[in-house]
């Protein structure tokens, strides 16, 4: 996979892309990221990226020439067409399946604007606008950061197979079971007899209780897409009974 990244701080990737997942990835030659200085596109002494607003108001807005150049110029490189990928606070919002569908492309361009905003008709470039969640930042460098992790992990062969076949299993829309390492006794907190217990039926139904009743608790929406067997609706229901003496949250 080819990553073009376009953006006024291309220096801020070093660390993150030189680093983990996404370094072996790199260095095994499956993903490439290229990052470029938005800058290289404008024409002015100034290097001028941004502007006032038409009709008024606070902040400066993006212009749309050197973006068009930047995304015009990135697709002439290479014969394959680049999915182009913008990130905006209003973005479509990131998940794993959009993940998975990114990480499926060949080529992907994504271009990253501060926080002001990209003139709208910038954003007829892109095939796909993300945001990476409700709060606001500075600018789309770390969401571009954020989505390439999340991709790169999903690449065949980034990944060791244990950890990917790990994962398949946790796409079944629920979050993990809790997880214990050594010592078995720390501070008082005992580790859960059924994982000392060697049973390894036992545990894998522990775990899968686990998993079912904290996503219930913490993230009920994510059960709409989850596959629960009868017996695990008929616990998440009993969560959410109204009669229960329990306090529990509201679905
Ligand atoms: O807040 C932003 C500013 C610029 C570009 C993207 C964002 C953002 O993306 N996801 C959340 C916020």
């Amino acid at each position: 996979m080819r990553i073009d990244v376009v953006t006024i701080f291309p220096e801020m990737f070093g660390e993150v892309l030189d680093t983990s997942i996404i370094g072996i990835a790199r260095e095994r030659g499956l993903v490439t990221v290229n990052c470029h200085d938005l800058r290289d596109w404008t024409h002015d002494r100034h290097r001028t990226t941004d502007d006032e607003p038409y009709g008024g108001g606070p902040g400066m807005v993006m212009k749309p020439e050197p973006l068009f150049e930047a995304v015009d110029a990135l697709q002439a490189q290479d014969d394959e067409p680049a999915t182009v990928v913008f990130f905006t606070p209003a973005g479509t919002p990131l998940n794993q399946a959009i993940a998975e569908q990114l990480s499926s492309r060949e080529r992907l361009i994504m271009v990253c604007g501060r926080y002001e905003g990209f003139d709208e008709r910038a954003l007829s470039l892109a095939d796909l606008q993300l945001s990476i969640g409700d709060y606001v930042l500075t600018g789309g460098e770390l969401p571009a950061m954020v989505t390439i992790d999340a991709i790169t992990r999903l690449l065949p062969g980034v990944l060791g197979d244990a950890a990917s076949s790990e994962d398949e299993s946790f796409s079944d829309g629920l979050l993990e079971y809790p997880q214990y390492t050594r010592p078995a006794e720390f501070r008082g907190m005992d580790v859960p007899e059924v994982l000392r217990s060697g049973d390894h039926g036992r545990i894998a139904a522990w775990r899968r209780e686990q998993a079912v009743t904290r996503t219930a608790i913490v993230r009920p929406e994510l059960l709409a897409h989850a596959t629960l067997s009868d017996s695990e609706k008929a616990i998440v229901d009993g969560l959410f009974d109204a009669d229960s003496e329990q306090e529990v949250p509201q679905r």
